[in-house]
């Protein structure tokens, strides 16, 4: 897939690690940065759940009916499925039309969750997201970094969804596996253990900064 006119940004890290808020921060000083070019949109998104396919996989995926909840190989399927969607419907398009995308996780989480979380084959993963994607990647990824106990702490008695509930092990290994792909694939690291307006301004500087760098 050629380099499109428009940006990708991600936002990524373990539940509960603040990416929702941040987004909604994000969202609405980036139109007035002066980062994206007059005339362009900026689109809020999130996976899974970006097309109208997304959303159903994402009940699927979160809170499957009774009996109906997938394997890891069936979950890991799910996961790229809407993740081709989503490029394919929404991201490229955006892309093409010279807008900025900013998206609620990408594929970090499947190669943390999948990979890292159910241990499931890292080579595969990395097959099945140049498939999905059709070798598009992020602009940049900004990893939300919050110590495990504190995202606990966060997400308090609200009810768990179905990856959630796999308990403290294996969401120890997902944040192992967000502390690894940061380092190998270049991620900005955001301290998230402070107060909200303090992470936002971490994330614009880190913005302004890698932005700097790239071609108009
Ligand atoms: N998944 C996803 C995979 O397994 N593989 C994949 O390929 C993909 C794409 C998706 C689930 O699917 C998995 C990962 C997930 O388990 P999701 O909706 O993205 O689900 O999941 P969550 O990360 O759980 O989303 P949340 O909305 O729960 O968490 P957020 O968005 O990270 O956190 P947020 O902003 O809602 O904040 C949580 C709480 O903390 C407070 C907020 O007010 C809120 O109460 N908070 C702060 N408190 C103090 N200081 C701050 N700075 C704060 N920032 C936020």
């Amino acid at each position: 897939m050629g380099r499109s006119k428009g940006r990708l940004l991600v936002l990524e890290g373990i539940d509960g690690c603040g990416k929702t808020t941040q987004l909604q921060q994000l969202s609405s000083w980036l139109p007035t940065s002066g980062l994206m070019p007059a005339g362009s949109q900026l689109i809020v998104t999130r996976e899974p759940g970006g097309t109208a396919l997304g959303t159903s996989l994402r009940e699927l995926l979160l809170h499957p009916p009774q009996d109906a909840d997938p394997g890891p190989t069936a979950e890991l399927l799910m996961y790229a499925a809407d993740r081709a969607q989503h490029v394919d419907r929404v991201i490229q398009p955006a892309l093409e039309r010279g807008d900025w995308v900013l998206s609620d996780r990408f594929t970090g989480s499947t190669m943390a969750y999948q990979g890292y979380g159910r241990s499931l084959d890292r080579v595969l993963i990395t097959e099945l997201e140049r498939i999905a994607t059709r070798g598009l990647s992020p602009d940049m990824t900004i990893w939300l970094d919050l110590p495990l106990e504190l995202s606990v702490q966060r997400r308090g008695s609200r009810e768990e969804d179905r990856m959630e509930a796999e308990g403290f092990a294996f969401l120890e290994r997902v944040a192992k596996g967000f502390s690894d792909l940061a380092k190998t694939r270049g991620w900005v690291s955001v301290v998230a253990d402070r107060p909200l307006l303090e992470v936002a301004e971490a994330i614009q500087t880190a913005l302004l900064t890698r932005a700097a760098a790239w071609q108009p």
